[in-house]
């Protein structure tokens, strides 16, 4: 059973009023396998709340972690862009901080290893931390060492006494995930050598709000952080914000660089960032109903334009097995009487069908043999890429369906 929420999981005082509710519907990554799909599938309610004494956004159902991630559907290395990124993220680090062979450079929600892997040209020691057991092979394969546990203070201190302290931390798309960040900054205190830095990375609650993009709520994403927030957070552990970095990538993420308060000094781009929030009003109470008012209307204007494409004789499939495209087709209850299929190029999808409606998911290759009219976007972030890769497709006359920021048709 989902846990109710309504004290903040970042300042805990008992201020968090809800501004979004999705529904109840099924956890957005558990695909079903062809053979139960006539099991009953537990559903759990998607609302989101805004904390008025510290501006954190977070989940108020929680669904236990061991349900979201022990059995885990997404891949980081599936899709070309994000795999440059993430092994761009630990070039940039090694670059940034001369790390060598006798720096550990721990990953938390390694996944399959995708982001460590762009630390061994360098011969940096790296080690993985992933709960996910059917990913372990995936990272061995790659070659990168998995702790298969969920991280907080009690698995840093069993990774500290096995492997030693870590030179950085990262946690890529992971710390939204966390049921109890306060016991995950003590795990990284716990782990990190003096003057090391943690970066965490998160879907950026800002760029959310101003792009509408309530489809990145699902019930992994527990937390929706900002860097107010998130800098009260780290405080309550002697830790400081020493950098912060908005980025393009997944539609808008915050990269932050953490370190303990007397070790390392912010530069400018942490007050920048903070200056900025403040001036947008973002995160604020008003903003977050105004998401909750955009995804209200982006459904009807979505549903409107696939029905009228339907009426008019249309065919029209999905590409892109996405957790966040879950959310948008349970928001819209759109099943597979409107779309056909969804392509992924995820071998571990294929072959399943989607959370609650069951649309089945098929390799891409079923685009040109079935050609249909259109294709909604469920992977909007990766527009570029998929495009390109898409392109014979749309040469031919196909048109993509991009849902958020805006309805647009390619
Ligand atoms: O935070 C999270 C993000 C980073 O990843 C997780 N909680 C879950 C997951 O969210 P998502 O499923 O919405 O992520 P993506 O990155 O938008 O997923 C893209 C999907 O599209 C993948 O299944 C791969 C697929 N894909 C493809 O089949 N062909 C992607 C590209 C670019 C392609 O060309």
């Amino acid at each position: 059973m989902a846990g109710d929420r309504s004290r903040c999981m970042a300042c805990r005082t008992e201020s968090v009023e809800e501004f979004l509710d999705i529904g109840t519907i099924p956890v957005a990554n558990n695909f079903v396998p062809a053979n139960k799909l006539g099991d009953p599938e537990p559903a759990y309610p998607l609302r989101v709340g805004y904390c008025h004494n510290c501006s954190h956004c977070q989940l108020l159902d929680m669904v236990p972690p061991t349900e979201l991630f022990d059995d885990y559907t997404y891949l980081s290395g599936v899709s070309v862009t994000i795999s440059e990124y993430l092994r761009g993220i630990a070039s940039g680090l090694v670059d940034r901080y001369s790390l060598g062979p006798d720096d550990l450079a721990i990953d938390v929600g390694s996944n399959d290893g995708t982001l460590l892997t762009g630390y061994l040209s360098h011969n940096i020691k790296v080690l993985g931390v992933e709960p996910a057991k059917n990913l372990l092979e995936i990272s061995k394969a790659a070659g990168v060492e998995t702790v298969c546990d969920y991280f907080g203070l009690k698995t840093a201190r069993e990774v500290l006494e096995k492997y030693g302290q870590a030179s950085v931390i990262t946690s890529v798309n992971n710390f939204a995930h966390v049921p109890d960040p306060h016991d995950f900054v003590q795990g990284v205190d716990a782990l990190l050598k003096e003057g090391g830095v943690f970066v965490v990375e998160i879907h950026y609650l800002m760029k959310m709000i101003q792009d509408g993009a309530f489809d990145t709520v699902y019930h992994e994403h527990m937390s929706y952080w900002g860097l107010i927030p998130m800098i009260a957070l780290f405080e309550q552990y002697n830790m400081h914000a020493i950098r912060a970095k908005v980025l393009d990538i997944h539609h808008g993420q915050l990269r932050v660089y953490v370190s303990r308060k007397d070790e390392l000094q912010p530069d400018e781009t942490v007050a920048a960032v903070v200056d900025h929030e403040r001036e947008v009003g973002i995160p604020g109470w008003e903003s977050c109903r105004e998401l909750a008012e955009n995804a209200r209307s982006a459904r009807t204007v979505l549903l409107n334009l696939i029905d009228k494409l339907i009426g008019e004789g249309a065919t029209i499939g999905g590409y892109g097995a996405t957790a966040k495209g879950n959310t948008l087709l349970s928001f819209l209850g759109i099943g597979p009487e409107r779309l056909k299929f969804i392509a992924d190029r995820n071998t571990i999808k294929q072959g399943t069908y989607t959370p609650g409606h069951h649309i089945p998911v098929v390799s891409p290759d079923r685009i040109m043999v079935d050609k249909p009219d259109y294709l909604l976007n469920l992977a909007w972030n990766l527009t570029d890429e998929i495009a390109e890769q898409q392109s014979e497709y749309l040469k031919q006359g196909g048109h993509l369906i991009v849902p958020i920021p805006e309805v647009t048709v390619i």
